[in-house]
């Protein structure tokens, strides 16, 4: 097939947002779709992330970034962990976790669900880590980080609940990368003790009994929840 895929290099940090594309390389893996991965751990508590190598990869100095090479010699390197997931999933249309193209209406829901969880919930998530965990202690804003887990809990949560009330996943009745996306971050929520409700803990279960979530997230205890150290801010 032209433009295959030879090589896939995941640049990683343990439990991070990186652990999403590791989780559908995993699926991929799974279902045949792919033989290989190469995972990197980028020690980003170390300051890994700040190299002059790895900035020119991501001048963003963050995980992911996957590196992919073509059998035709063409490389390209991505930066967002979004845009990996469809990517990824619309490249191996057979193993079946994009949606079925032939449906507009399916395309336009899981394109709005990969963006509902890479933009909208992620960005409350980041808030509250920064304000929680990473702003210097006189910025830090504790009113900032209620009103996120405020919003998380009664404007996401119920639309989330909502869709799986109907349907196992959430874009419908099988699993896709999008369920990845939600599950991550509620995951991450959980952490702050938001979207803790009975419906998504039952979602999470379902998700955490894929085999390709428990590979993603054997790392998990790596992860260290201190600041990363940055050479530059
Ligand atoms: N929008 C990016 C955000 C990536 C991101 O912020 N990654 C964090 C880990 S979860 C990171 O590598 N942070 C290190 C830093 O900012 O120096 C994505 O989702 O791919």
């Amino acid at each position: 097939m032209k433009n295959s895929i030879t090589d896939i290099t995941l640049y990683h940090y343990p439990a991070s947002r990186s652990a999403r594309v590791k989780w559908l390389l995993h699926e991929l893996q799974l279902a045949g779709a792919i033989s290989e991965f190469e995972t990197i751990k980028l020690d980003l508590m170390k300051g890994a992330g700040m190299t002059p190598g790895f900035l020119a990869k991501n001048p963003n100095h963050a995980v992911p970034v996957l590196d992919i090479a073509y059998d035709d010699g063409r490389t390209q390197t991505m930066i967002e962990s979004g845009a990996m997931l469809s990517f990824l999933s619309e490249q191996y249309p057979a193993a079946g976790f994009g949606p079925d193209i032939s449906d507009p209406i399916a395309r336009a829901d899981f394109a709005q669900m990969l963006y509902f969880g890479a933009s909208w919930i992620d960005m409350m998530l980041w808030q509250i880590r920064l304000h929680r965990d990473l702003l210097p202690d006189k910025i830090k804003s504790a009113p900032t980080v209620e009103m996120y887990i405020g919003k998380l809990n009664n404007e996401v949560s119920p639309q989330l609940i909502k869709r799986l009330e109907k349907h196992d996943y959430i874009c419908g009745d099988t699993f896709t990368a999008a369920d990845i996306l939600t599950g991550h971050n509620i995951q991450w929520a959980g952490s702050y003790g938001a979207c803790r409700d009975d419906v998504l803990k039952a979602y999470m279960k379902r998700l955490k009994s894929r085999p390709a979530y428990a590979l993603a997230f054997a790392d998990a205890a790596e992860f260290e929840t201190k600041r990363p150290k940055r050479a530059r801010q």
